[in-house]
């Protein structure tokens, strides 16, 4: 047995008139209250730092650049690494990264018990648009505020196992734990600002928890990983986040479920040891996978005619 009693911390709305002191604040009390329950691991969402500050078009950077970190942990952050530390807990947080040259990433990182940083991650799908699109709601301007993540979809050692971590949209995208499975991921952590309303699609609200159910636990029976799921929701400056949040066995089923829109701690019983049964079986990626009928996965980015699809992968071509 390999347990990890990992808890999700999900949070409510953060305000833009909320600082961070005020907001590191809520998540050491969440913190304090995941470590009564025995966690041994505490997992932030997305953005946990401030409002989801890309639902707005800003002509100046100056205000853009109060929303990013510029170290993490930085002062007003340190109180809660050293809360986590004193605690012997590992976190794993999101938030927005303004490196030291100037480049915008959606980042999270995975600490350690012991304070220690095991891994960093910036989110590779950046949904919504570039520029200003005055006929939406709300903008969701994460391609103008962001870069394309760096350093691709990396597994950490930690926690007596194997650890991934992707953000929000990445969920969507099965291609996401699929590189994490060839990793031989067991857990992966993912923090998640999801409006209800999605202005190009409005047809698509009412299935919003549908389609974030469906994405981690099928991501995690395909990879035979747990997945932890975990939202900032609620109101959030006039605009409705979903909940949502739980944590899924590699079985795919979710074995414990928010059931509020605030700041809410979840917990399970994780015993890493069950990947076993369906990478060794169903999934055993090294007896099963074909990575021959593949090569269009990486060979385009967009989707292509079959004609041109052959002449990317000339097995395509084939008649008998
Ligand atoms: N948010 C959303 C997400 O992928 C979105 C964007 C909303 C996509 C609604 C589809 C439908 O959950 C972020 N931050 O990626």
């Amino acid at each position: 047995m390999r347990i990890i009693t990992v808890a999700a911390a999900q949070m409510g709305p953060v305000a833009k008139a909320e600082n961070r002191r005020q907001v590191v604040e809520r998540l050491i009390a969440m913190l304090e209250t995941a470590a009564g329950r025995g966690a041994g691991l505490v997992v932030y969402p997305e953005l946990a730092l401030t409002t989801f500050f890309p639902r707005w078009y800003f002509e100046s950077e100056t205000e853009l650049d109060a929303y990013y970190e510029r170290e993490m942990p930085g002062p007003e952050t340190a109180p809660l690494f050293e809360k986590a530390k004193r605690l012997g807990i590992g976190i794993s947080i999101g938030y927005a990264e303004l490196t030291p040259d100037g480049r915008r990433f959606n980042t999270s990182i995975l600490v350690g018990p012991d304070g220690a940083l095991l891994g960093k991650y910036r989110k590779i799908h950046l949904p919504g648009h570039k520029e200003n699109e005055p006929w939406r709601a709300f903008q969701h301007l994460e391609k103008r505020y962001f870069l394309p993540g760096n350093l691709g979809f990396r597994v950490f050692d930690g926690f007596g196992g194997r650890i991934g971590m992707c953000i929000c949209n990445d969920r969507r995208w099965p291609e996401t734990y699929r590189v994490m499975g060839l990793q031989g991921v067991e857990m992966v952590l993912l923090g998640y600002n999801t409006p209800i309303h999605n202005p190009p699609a409005p047809e698509h609200d009412r299935l919003s928890w549908h389609h974030n159910s469906l994405v981690m636990q099928a991501a995690a029976y395909q990879n035979a990983t747990f997945v932890v799921g975990v939202a900032k929701a609620g109101m959030e400056e006039g605009v409705h986040h979903m909940g949502g949040t739980q944590i899924i066995a590699p079985t795919g089923e979710t074995i414990a479920s928010g059931v509020t829109e605030g700041d809410e701690v979840i917990v399970a019983d994780c015993d890493l040891d069950l990947c076993a049964s369906y990478r060794q079986s169903v999934f055993a990626f090294e007896r099963h996978r074909e990575p021959d009928a593949y090569r269009l996965i990486t060979g385009t980015k967009g989707c292509v005619t079959p004609e041109e699809a052959v002449r990317i992968d000339p097995a395509l071509g084939h008649e008998d």
